[in-house]
């Protein structure tokens, strides 16, 4: 009897250990990988601007510095209306410009008269980044702000001074006004301007002269969850146009040697480099319209709901994060036109991405998953979960993936996720769908990053299969979807 019950004891123990497979190490993260907080950052995928300030009262584009307070006086100013507008469309974050090149600054800041408390908003008792990050708590939106480096009003500027101005702006910022989600760095620098009476031309060395490294301490030291943007980073850059087109090809990682702040190569911000020493996040912005502030003449020319999912295919679909500008009229409030614009790209947007065909009874296989260990096999890709992911073997620069639909679907897009929190690796993928006994390519391509979105033409298949090779380490795909 106790020999029965041992023998039964060891079978039991022997069945144990062939069915809950052995923990083996996760697959090694690359040498440069982004911070948490980039990853979620990027995962909001569209945020918007708001660029508002006396432009909008004088019809410019780049204010002199030399506008007076008194223009500045919106009629209907509601900072809700623009979250709302922007909550509806998708964003998750709204970025307003503080202060522009023309140094006029929404907030009453006490280093300067030249702001909203010498306007009639409000008769002077105003403070718009008050109202405008209150409203975006109100509504669960992140608020960032755009703190122009230029300044075309201040007497200082072009000299030491200014710099210990532009850190105690930046100072009241990031005290006053509660959790900032982004700080704006513009590239823009230097030129003519009104220079406190001086009106002349001033150029700067776009170097030496912000001493950026320790304005960058500053700011991180106030608010340790900030991310910077610049056309450098450190956290977030420029994708060098301002069309919100990512390369084709796009690294999140650039040599942070290659790049400074107001003079960056802009074809190379356009697609990193994959052995770059550092993660930076590529930002497309652009604005709705013409011009980033709002003019009555572009009323007619507000980009078109085709023109804006063009964008969001080749920001969003290319390992960019989309910063689209939504600037108020002179009530203060984002215009019908461009609402209604927003409103039919999100209808589109539901329209193109509500069904995933893969989210019930699709089957998926590889050629090989990291140390045949169940955690990292090719169904990882299928179960929505961003955290669980699928990775090529130990030792493999490449892989490929079938996928069985179910049935039989009409196909056009198809999105890829790599889980970047082990680093950017893919280099080239190509999809190919099955007809009949054949396997017939639909598209291919380079990176793929944190999303990738493939549109191809439609065709009706029961599988697909993406063949992916990747630079040094296993690739790793944490989600595939098809529409
Ligand atoms: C540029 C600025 O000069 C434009 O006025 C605008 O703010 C854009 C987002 O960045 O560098």
């Amino acid at each position: 009897m106790k020999s029965h019950f041992l023998l039964l004891m060891l079978f039991l123990a022997v069945f144990a250990c062939n069915n809950t497979p052995k923990e083996v190490a996760p697959p090694p993260a690359s040498e440069v990988v982004p911070t948490p907080r980039q990853v979620s950052y990027q995962q909001m995928e569209m945020i918007g601007f708001i660029h508002f300030t006396v432009n909008t009262f004088t019809d410019k584009e780049w204010g002199m510095g030399d506008e007076k307070p008194a223009i500045f006086n919106p009629t209907e100013l509601d900072t809700e209306q623009w979250v709302r507008v922007a909550k509806d469309a998708g964003m998750k974050e709204l970025i307003l410009t503080a202060k522009h090149h023309d140094g006029f600054c929404l907030w009453p800041s006490e280093y300067t008269e030249h702001s909203v408390k010498n306007s009639p908003y409000k008769n002077g008792e105003g403070d718009i980044v008050k109202e405008f990050t209150d409203a975006c708590k109100k509504y669960g939106l992140k608020a960032g702000l755009y703190l122009s480096p230029w300044d075309r009003n201040h007497a200082d500027y072009g000299k030491p001074e200014y710099i210990e101005y532009y850190r105690n702006q930046l100072t009241e910022l990031l005290t006053n006004y509660g959790d900032v989600s982004e700080i704006w760095f513009d590239g823009a620098n230097g030129g003519d301007g009104y220079y406190g009476g001086a009106n002349e031309e001033r150029r700067i060395d776009k170097l030496t002269y912000y001493d950026w490294p320790n304005t960058i301490a500053l700011a991180k030291k106030l608010q340790p969850d900030l991310l910077i943007f610049s056309d450098a980073g450190p956290d977030i850059r420029w994708v060098g146009n301002e069309h919100g087109f990512a390369g084709e090809t796009f690294w999140s990682t650039i040599n942070s040697d290659k790049v400074v702040i107001g003079g960056a190569d802009t074809e190379y911000l356009n697609t990193g480099e994959p052995d770059g020493n550092a993660w930076v996040v590529g930002q497309c912005d652009v604005s709705i319209r013409p011009g980033w502030f709002y003019h009555a003449a572009e009323d007619d020319k507000v980009k078109t709901p085709e023109h804006l999912i063009d964008i969001f295919y080749k920001s969003v679909g290319r390992n960019g994060i989309l910063l689209l500008n939504l600037p108020p009229d002179r009530r203060g409030l984002i215009h019908e036109n461009d609402i209604d614009s927003l409103m039919q790209f999100k209808a589109m947007r539901e329209e193109i991405f509500s069904e995933n065909i893969l989210a019930e009874g699709a089957k998926a296989k590889a050629d090989s998953h990291w140390k045949k260990h169940p955690d990292y096999e090719a169904a990882k890709v299928l179960d929505g979960d961003f955290e669980t992911y699928w990775a090529a073997d130990e030792g493999k620069t490449s892989g490929a993936l079938e996928i069985q639909l179910g049935s039989a679907s009409s196909v056009d897009h198809l999105v890829m996720q790599e889980y970047i929190p082990l680093g950017q690796r893919i280099n080239k993928f190509e999809i190919a769908v099955k007809k009949g006994d054949t396997w017939e390519n639909v598209a291919s391509g380079t990176t793929v990053g944190l999303k990738r979105i493939v549109k191809f033409d439609e065709v009706s298949t029961e599988a697909i299969k993406i063949t992916l090779s990747s630079r040094g380490q296993a690739p790793t795909l944490a989600n595939v979807e098809i529409y």
